[in-house]
């Protein structure tokens, strides 16, 4: 038999477990979509952070969606992994969110989860770079970067450069091509209007070629490679897919003592325009940079804004890029500059 003293012990504890067990689940229920359910909810999926433009699109989309505008951000960075960033959105799926926003890290393998996002009736906005799946209704609207024309710029720049080379006489050209991420939007674009070129202007030629991931570090390991493999003196552009290619490229001709740049023969060529590929630009240790817009959250908030009331949207939005050479560039611009 129990005594009395006892039985109020164990009642207590019993009211001890119950009241643990309550605030667990009370805990439990406040994840991530349940907090403050009168907030829309949007799940970001990022491939990773490997560049500052990728820093600044995230910081640009978390600006955008802000409780005080009645959102709650769910940002998920996919470590550079597809399968993470599949993994993340069945996440969102499963959290019942009201919205997901993809940059999706290569274009192609996103069709049987953005197939569920659509079964389970989540609109799916395609950011950055795009997608291609069987069919265009498996994601509402893309937002980014017309990818081909920012390559198109560049070649434009190049055939200024060298104008007595484009017809398939005059001079060779020849290019150090350092790829993005393969199989991303960003990279196919700019890749396709290079390879475009050298099928027009037949003496332009790539003495060698590589994927330096977006990264500076990949690139600097890559442009050290190709020190040793071709005559640098032969060299006339390095064609590098972004700025972070761009800066492992110098990086490597620091090291090596070889000069680039004006007052050289030997051209850069980036894409992005971050503030400190612009103040290279400026200096002349880089030629040209083209833009690429990573300040997408407000054109992705105009969007969803315009979902939510249940407007259509366009499929297609392109933000707007502009490219940079020491001809175009002044301080203030770079002063101005947001990443
Ligand atoms: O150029 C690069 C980033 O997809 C446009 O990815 C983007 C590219 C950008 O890491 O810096």
């Amino acid at each position: 038999m129990l005594s009395y003293k006892r039985w109020i012990g164990a009642f207590l504890v019993l009211v001890l477990i119950l009241t643990c067990f309550a605030c667990g689940n009370i805990g439990m229920h406040q994840d991530e979509t349940e907090e403050n359910s009168d907030l829309i909810v949007v799940g970001f999926s990022q491939p990773g952070a490997e560049s500052a433009w990728r820093v600044a699109l995230t910081d640009s989309v978390k600006e955008a969606f802000t409780e005080e505008k009645g959102y709650k951000l769910i940002y998920k960075d996919g470590q550079s992994k597809q399968d993470n960033q599949i993994r993340d959105i069945r996440k969102f799926i499963q959290q019942g969110v009201d919205y997901i926003i993809l940059c999706p890290i290569v274009e192609t393998g996103w069709d049987t989860v953005l197939s569920e996002a659509k079964q389970a009736g989540i609109p799916v906005i395609i950011c950055d770079r795009n997608v291609v799946v069987s069919n265009e209704s498996l994601y509402t609207a893309f937002v980014g970067s017309d990818f081909k024309a920012e390559g198109e710029k560049a070649i434009a720049r190049m055939e200024e450069l060298y104008p007595e080379s484009i017809e398939g006489e005059g001079p060779e050209v020849n290019i150090l091509h350092i790829q993005g991420t393969l199989g991303s939007s960003a990279q196919l674009g700019r890749s396709h209007a290079l390879e475009k070129a050298l099928e027009e202007h037949t003496n332009w030629h790539i003495l060698a070629q590589d994927c330096g991931e977006f990264t500076k570090a990949k690139s600097r390991e890559i442009m050290k490679r190709f020190l040793e493999e071709v005559n640098i003196r032969d060299v006339d552009v390095i064609y590098c897919e972004n700025d972070e290619e761009a800066f492992g490229a110098m990086a490597a001709l620091n090291e090596a003592g070889l000069g680039y740049g004006k007052d050289t023969n030997l051209r850069i060529i980036s894409f992005d325009a971050t503030e400190s590929a612009l103040e290279f630009c400026m200096s002349g240790q880089i030629d040209l940079v083209v833009e690429c817009n990573p300040l997408q959250g407000p054109y992705l908030y105009n969007i969803i804004e315009m979902l939510n009331d249940d407007k259509t949207v366009p499929k297609i939005t392109y933000v707007d890029e502009n490219y940079f050479t020491s001809e175009n560039l002044s301080s203030e611009i770079i002063q101005r500059r947001k990443y």
